[in-house]
């Protein structure tokens, strides 16, 4: 009995020695101590063990037993401190390592064509002021010389809120709130988003964003437009642009003119960019009309003044050679990256 007790001792503590996890150990403790176990199996046959030898045999069991169960829960311990020391080691910080880079956004290319539009006229000495969105039918059209009747006012082509209240299909109801100040001479940009009920494809969308300009002083010229807007052209497309101007007829300008700037990619040869034209439009300009200012109070005979509007997602596709407007408004990221 002595020795079998001493084999399974002896047996017990080499596979405790060499258990690799919580498992094994649970193992082992099972076929020891378990109620299959063989230290068990040793109790369970005391009763053939001579009854004065009995608790001498039975002390050796326990002995052996408490033996076993002490080097298990060594093991164990000594397995939990391990493994609580690799999940250490993994956490432990560096606090000397430099910090992840926050990634950056990118300027949305209208962002980049409206930051140096603004670049070029604040240059000049202009103001930039914004205006609302939300307009009086008298600041998008009444006050800009655009009769009752005209087109533009259907509710086809523009957005009412109610009444008399709609979303700006241009950017001049600005100018308007800046002239009826009373306050002379302005010279000033109005960028902003306006509206228009238009269909989505690769050159409309419904929102979109314009750059409007107003100069009212004494003495201003159709002379003083050329000049502003050729300069204009150079610093935007390049010191060789040139610009022609092509007669045309806004209800708020008069003259008006259409601008072209020489085709910046051929330098006027002709390409497939200009279409083989060598010039390329870029804005819409004229005097303002004297009506506009008398609406204002601003004595046409005393003042007089200029205007001009570019869409601004139209300098942005032709300065980045983009050739559908939906691209500037879907957001992707793979788009946008690109600036
Ligand atoms: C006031 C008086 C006159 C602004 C002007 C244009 C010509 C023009 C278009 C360019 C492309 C609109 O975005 S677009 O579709 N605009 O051609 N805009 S003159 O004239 C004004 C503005 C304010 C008080």
């Amino acid at each position: 009995m002595n020795e079998k007790l001493n084999e399974i001792r002896e047996k017990a503590l080499e596979q405790i020695k060499t258990a690799g996890s919580a498992e094994k150990l649970n193992e082992i403790r099972v076929s020891l101590l378990g109620k299959k176990g063989a230290l068990t199996d040793i109790l369970k046959s005391m009763k053939d063990v001579a009854p004065e030898d009995r608790p001498k045999v039975g002390q050796m069991v326990n002995d052996a037993r408490a033996e076993i169960e002490a080097r298990l829960e060594e093991a164990k311990k000594k397995m939990d401190e391990a493994i609580r020391a690799e999940k250490l080691k993994n956490e432990v910080i560096d606090v000397t390592l430099p910090a992840d880079r926050a990634e950056l956004g990118h300027r949305h290319p209208n962002t980049i064509a409206l930051e140096e539009i603004e670049r070029v006229f604040i240059g000049m000495g202009y103001e930039v002021v914004e205006g609302p969105e939300v307009e009086k039918d008298y600041y998008n059209f009444e006050a800009l010389n655009i009769p009752a009747d005209h087109p533009a006012k259907d509710e086809q082509d523009t957005f009412y809120v109610n009444g008399d209240i709609l979303l700006r299909t241009q950017t001049s109801g600005a100018q308007v709130h800046e002239m009826e100040k009373g306050k002379l001479p302005i010279r000033m940009i109005s960028p902003g988003r306006v509206f228009r009920a238009d269909e989505v494809d690769a050159t409309h969308s419904p929102s979109f964003h314009q750059v409007e300009g107003l100069v009212i002083d004494k003495n201003v010229t159709f002379a003083d437009l050329k000049g502003t807007l050729a300069e204009f052209a150079k610093e935007m497309f390049g010191e060789d642009t040139k610009v022609k101007f092509r007669p045309h007829h806004f209800p708020f300008t008069e003259p008006s003119a259409e601008m072209d700037v020489s085709c910046f990619k051929c330098g006027g040869k002709g390409c497939r960019f200009c279409k083989g034209e060598g010039w390329i439009e870029i804005l819409g300009c004229g005097m303002v009309h004297p009506h506009v200012l008398e609406m204002c109070k601003i004595d046409p005979e005393e003042y007089t003044g200029f205007a001009f509007g570019v869409g601004l997602e139209r300098i942005a596709l032709l300065k980045y050679e983009i050739d559908d407007m939906r691209l500037l408004y879907e957001n992707d990221v793979r788009f946008l990256k690109q600036f």
